[in-house]
């Protein structure tokens, strides 16, 4: 193992600086541009006090002007607002989950679509109690597909997958009230309820909002992760590379970016295909890169191990190198600034859904019928965009680090099977992982997830976290951007374990892991609800005695939002660097950082002060644990 030499975010910085210089020889537009035309933002939207659901507003609240015209209050006015935004990223997450039960359906032994885990399928299958002997698997992945379909509409009963939590949880959720129906309906509820002249009632909306949250985590985002891992295998560990240096200038590049993996698998698939690479060869390019961006860059690394360019705010970053041919696109979390900065380049911006359409892009449409012949026009589309390369306007930063990835539920178990002095037989279970929690070799666990966003300095709250969490054996397992702020810095390198403190460098060298474990996309959290849910099973204590904690230090989305509910809702505390539009109401700040704890034995905390957030979640980590008496 060689010395690790950490990629500091001055560095990815200094490299940012440089390919906006690029940017600006050709005019280009850039997000930290058009932040600076953005503020100060609205204070009114900011506090989230402004109500526009119905046409005798908008409405704000003001000192002189406390209710809307319709009579409701600030906290009502908070709460709808709030609702609405977990709604939002319920329906997108589980709209993404239902696209691949879609994929599934359509799955052939001979298509484009493969069982690549049929054992996968047969264990979700015999949990769902639908008969597999003797069935043709195939006609088991259609009518599994169907069954899951089923769920995001289905009249009555609660979603299946709420059975994989322990039964106190269960129960809590009972109790509550909160658990998720049908997913559409949660949904749908959400915005009936956030509706003029419904609820107005704080603990209304945020109840509802924690339920909307469940059947995402526990309803759609379970079904993407799970459907996705029976058509494209479960992931394993695996070594890859992070960051902008991944591209490469002789090559044609293709950057992958959004999050359903039905489009990226393909793209990947005929890239490494020899008449493709042929074909990049008589363009002119020595070969082909595949690299991405966001989550769909999660999942073909850690299937794959394609390597990742970047985060959500490098995504400009990967037109601006000058060496991009194609930046092809799904859904969410892409910038329609893509279009126009694509015009500044040879760029081909290729959007390819009709949930993603976007001006000045070139709308391939790709769906499961055609899915071969349109992944294959998209490598060809790029290759042969390689001669309009302007040699002159190239630069790709020497930037990248070594990451290992791959951490699935599955693989983690199996990971970390032999660390354990443990005489009876553990393995299979998430007991190694309880014994070095309880002896205190590792302190505990934090699941760090989300975005980035301009309010907080990009990535650094990501990586200087992660860095004190590790030096404090506290290991950490990440998702979505965070997960790649990670790699880019070196985090996920077998090497960042001499970053940590003795006991966690000792698991670190035993297991062969590196200190930051790679769960996954956004959608593959369900996997970390799934080891929180086992690692209360086999320890016999509920998840909120657990000293594992949730953060999301730089989140922007809707969908971070209902992430954060269902992560609370599982009674895991989460803490979040940025507010989500809630600071105009105390009754809501009490609900969500107080209240909700009765109902689910977790709340959230809101701190925008990143060395003080760390030092919360070690706090409260300590606190679990002093609870336990361990
Ligand atoms: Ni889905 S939601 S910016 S890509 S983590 Fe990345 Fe993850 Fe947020 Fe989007
Ligand atoms: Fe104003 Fe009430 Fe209409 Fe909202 S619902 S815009 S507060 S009148």
């Amino acid at each position: 193992m060689g010395d690790l030499k950490l990629t500091t975010v001055e560095e990815m910085e200094a490299a940012t600086a440089r390919l906006l210089e690029t940017g600006a020889k050709v005019g280009a537009d850039a997000w930290q541009l058009r932040v600076k035309n953005q503020t100060p933002h609205c204070k009114f939207g900011e506090q989230g006090v402004c109500c526009r659901i119905c046409a005798m507003g908008p409405c704000r609240i003001t000192p002189k002007a406390p209710r809307g015209i319709c009579g409701c209050d600030v906290h009502g006015i908070v709460g709808r607002n709030y609702l609405k935004f977990t709604a939002g990223g319920a329906a997108t997450h589980s709209d993404h989950g239902r696209e691949i039960c879609h994929t599934l359906y359509e799955a052939k032994p001979d298509g484009a679509y493969k069982v690549k885990d049929p054992e996968k399928l047969i264990r979700i299958a015999k949990e769902w109690g639908v008969e597999t002997e003797g069935k043709d698997i195939y006609d088991l992945a259609h009518e599994m597909a169907e069954t899951a379909l089923m769920e995001y509409g289905k009249p009555f009963g609660v979603q299946r997958w709420l059975k994989r939590a322990p039964e106190h949880t269960q129960k809590l959720w009972h109790d509550a009230e909160i658990e998720p129906r049908a997913i559409d309906r949660e949904v749908a509820t959400s915005l009936h309820m956030a509706h003029m002249g419904c609820s107005s009632l704080p603990e209304a909306l945020v109840r509802q909002s924690l339920r909307a949250g469940l059947a995402d985590g526990w309803g759609g985002s379970m079904c993407g992760t799970e459907f996705s891992d029976v058509l494209f295998g479960t992931p394993k560990p695996l070594d890859t590379e992070a960051n902008l240096g991944v591209m490469n200038a002789d090559n044609v590049n293709i950057v992958v970016h959004g999050h359903d993996p039905s489009l990226s698998e393909m793209v990947c698939e005929y890239a490494d295909d020899p008449e493709m690479i042929a074909y990049a060869k008589s363009m002119g390019a020595k070969g082909i890169t595949v690299s991405g961006v966001c989550c769909t860059s999660n999942e073909v690394a850690m299937r794959r191990g394609v390597p990742m360019a970047g985060n959500f705010l490098q995504q400009e970053n990967v037109v601006l190198t000058g060496a991009c041919e194609a930046i092809v696109v799904d859904v969410q979390c892409i910038f329609p600034a893509l279009g126009p900065l694509s015009k500044c380049f040879h760029t081909k911006f290729i959007t390819t859904s009709p949930i993603a359409q976007m001006p000045d892009s070139d709308y391939i449409r790709f769906d499961v019928g055609t899915a071969a012949e349109k992944a294959k026009q998209i490598v060809m589309t790029a290759c042969e965009n390689f001669k309009n390369r302007k040699p002159d306007l190239v630069y790709i930063p020497d930037m990248k680090q070594k990451a290992t990835v791959g951490y699935s539920f599955e693989a983690l178990v199996k990971t970390l099977d032999g660390v354990t002095n443990s005489q009876v037989d553990v393995t299979g279970t998430t007991k190694p992982l309880i014994e070095c929690i309880t002896s205190g070799v590792i302190r505990g666990a934090v699941a760090m997830v989300g975005c980035n966003n301009p309010k907080i300095r990009p990535d650094y709250a990501h990586i200087e976290l992660m860095k004190k969490l590790i030096a404090n054996d506290i290991v950490v397992v990440a998702s979505g951007c965070s997960a790649q702020a990670a790699a880019k810095a070196g985090l996920m390198d077998k090497a960042a374990k001499d970053l940590c403190g003795a006991g966690l460098k000792r698991v670190c060298e035993l297991a062969d892991i590196p200190p930051v474990l790679h769960m996954g996309s956004c959608v593959d959290i369900s996997r970390m609800m799934i080891l929180v849910a086992e690692l209360s099973k086999d320890s016999g204590l509920n998840i909120s005695q657990l000293p594992v904690v949730g953060c999301a230090p730089e989140w922007m989305s809707e969908k971070a939002v209902s992430i954060g509910n269902y992560v609370v809702a599982t009674g895991i505390d989460t803490f979040l660097g940025v507010d989500p539009y809630v600071a105009g109401s105390s009754e809501m700040g009490q609900w969500l950082t107080e209240g909700v704890r009765d109902w689910v034995e977790a709340a959230y905390t809101v701190e925008t002060d990143i060395e003080k957030l760390v030092d919360k979640m070690i706090d409260r980590i300590e606190e679990k644990r002093t609870a336990l008496g361990i």
